[in-house]
């Protein structure tokens, strides 16, 4: 893979207004080019202040220039995978292969796991995402919650399937319903990439 030494704001695989009704036109171009974009400005910048300073020798707080980057390549990398997971409703099909197999064996049924993540992204405490990852060792699909964009994350698990609940991801739409927001992501879920990213790590 090409390696760029910057972070550059990733395109949507699909319109600005493809996700309607259930992600409006202005949410989803607001969350993209304002928010989105704001941590990959962000994480450059802090980039950019560590390259300087490593070159010219001179002290930065380290510990909180590096909470920092954290909280923006969280941010970063969250927003690019959370795009990914998402697919216009009419494209949408149910989960399939291993992804259906591995929710059904550990869950119960689909619903369940809905249920189980919706509860999960809706008692995220103030800003932060639902989601699911999968542990190898056990072959055990397990939910989170990130606080913010940085915190509680288990260190090397691999995301398949993640939830914006910031309220600037649906504020517009659902002003502070989070629970309607969350109904509605049910409706716009890409579970063959969502397969894909299980297929790949397990
Ligand atoms: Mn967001």
């Amino acid at each position: 893979m090409e390696k760029n030494d910057k972070f550059f704001l990733p395109e949507l695989p699909y319109g600005y207004k493809d996700l309607e009704p259930y992600i409006s036109k202005e949410q989803l171009t607001i969350h993209h080019q304002k928010h989105h974009q704001a941590y990959v400005t962000g994480a450059n910048a802090i980039f950019e202040k560590l390259e300087n300073s490593r070159k010219d020798n001179t002290d930065i707080d380290v510990k909180s220039t590096l909470k920092e980057l954290s909280f923006h390549v969280g941010g970063y990398i969250l927003h690019s995978l959370f795009w990914k997971n998402l697919a216009p409703a009419n494209q949408n099909k149910n989960p399939e292969g291993a992804l259906a197999e591995t929710l059904n064996k550990e869950f119960g049924s689909l619903e369940k796991f809905k249920k189980e993540f919706s509860q999960t992204a809706l008692s995220v405490e103030g800003s932060g995402w639902a989601a699911l990852t999968f542990e190898k060792e056990l072959g055990k699909p397990l939910i989170m919650q990130i606080e913010k964009h940085n915190a509680n994350i288990y260190p090397t698990l691999e995301i398949i399937l993640v939830l914006d609940v910031w309220e600037h991801a649906y504020y517009l739409d659902y002003k502070n319903d989070r629970l309607k927001f969350i109904e509605a992501f049910w409706n716009i879920i890409n579970w063959e990439e969502v397969n894909k990213r299980l297929e790949k790590i397990k």
